[in-house]
């Protein structure tokens, strides 16, 4: 090719793109958009959702706008999940497990034990199977972007050192709203108390209820230690958040201001599981250093209590249907004998 039909090339292709550029940024109009979430500003949480409102600030050339809301201000998990159905709020991010009234399948996330570290979350919650479950909401109104991540949870309380399953008889502790939960934790003797995380912490400070559980992060960034004495590390566990667009909202949008809020959620999702792992690395310490009596379970107490809970997963596997249990053991299965 001669180098005038070069030059002649690449100036076309140059008009394209910017003609291409030019359409996306037509299709691109002014939005304010409220961003509503549960923990503090100063939260793992708080941090990526800044982070997201910063990707889709620069993604939209300045003309989307994020305004996000921590502190539950805007309701509590299942409020906002309403607000988002009915197209009174436009996104949010917060727990699977209070979603499981509304889409079924997300109590695959609550089944104790399933996830055993950080390579096996990424790879279920980002594939097939992650994609099938997020896919659902979209029948009842929501739509989902990405994962972020919990992590795993630990057992707090301010009555004694959890060192056996029998410790727990008795101890009210709040779990989610979420029957997976409530019936794990009954199970393992507890007196389980269904509560909104915006209550968690004046619950705990007047003793309505004795513990909770959640992970470090979350305990640190909510001044747990203040209120409890008492942290066993059972990771019994994984917890995923999910960040979610009123699909009335959604289906609004252009194909570029959609674009815009997926690129900035997969921005945010890996700078919060970064964020959040490194945060958690360290939080043990911190807890330690604010006053927390510490302990872990032996294996033989774990893997009591562990057969215990397993006791929830033909629960889990009639609510998530047979199919998608099996196709989510068969994943973990492969994934595992990847590491070998
Ligand atoms: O809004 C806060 C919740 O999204 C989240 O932290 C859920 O782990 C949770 C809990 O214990 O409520």
């Amino acid at each position: 090719m001669t180098s005038l039909r070069r030059t002649f090339t690449a100036a076309c292709a140059a008009a394209a793109l910017c003609a291409s550029f030019g359409a996306l940024a037509q299709d691109i109009k002014p939005r304010l958009i409220r961003f509503g979430y549960g923990l503090n500003e100063q939260s793992n949480q708080g941090r990526a959702a800044k982070v997201f409102a910063d990707a889709v600030e620069k993604g939209s050339g300045g003309k989307m706008k994020i305004r996000a809301v921590g502190a539950a201000a805007l309701g509590s998990d299942v409020q906002m999940q309403q607000a988002l159905m009915g197209g009174a709020q436009e996104m949010m991010v917060g727990s699977t497990a209070t979603l499981v009234g509304i889409t079924k399948e997300m109590a695959l996330w609550d089944t104790p034990f399933l996830i055993s570290n950080a390579k096996e979350a990424d790879i279920l919650l980002d594939g097939p199977i992650g994609e099938k479950i997020k896919a659902k909401l979209q029948e009842k109104g929501l739509v989902g972007l990405v994962y972020w991540e919990n992590g795993f949870r630990n057992l707090t309380n301010s009555k004694r050192a959890v060192a056996k399953m029998e410790d727990l008889d008795g101890v009210k502790l709040r779990v989610m709203q979420n029957n997976i939960y409530l019936d794990s934790f009954k199970m393992l003797g507890a007196n389980a108390v269904p509560m909104a995380f915006s209550e968690l912490f004046s619950a705990l400070e007047t003793n309505t209820v004795d513990g909770q559980e959640n992970p470090f992060n979350t305990i640190l960034s909510s001044k747990f230690y203040e209120v409890q004495k008492y942290l066993t590390v059972t990771n019994h566990v994984y917890s995923p958040w999910i960040v979610m667009v009123s699909k009335k909202y959604w289906d609004q949008l252009s194909k570029a201001e959609q674009k815009v809020l997926m690129d900035a959620a997969k921005v945010s999702r890996d700078f919060e599981r970064k964020d959040t792992r490194e945060e958690a690395s360290k939080a043990l310490a911190d807890l330690k250093a604010k006053g927390m009596q510490i302990n872990e379970l032996n294996v033989s107490e774990a893997s009591r209590m562990r057969n215990k809970l397993t006791r929830v997963y033909a629960q889990i596997g009639t609510s998530v249907g047979m199919d998608l249990w099996i196709e989510t053991q068969n994943e973990l299965m492969r994934i595992r004998g990847q590491g070998k």
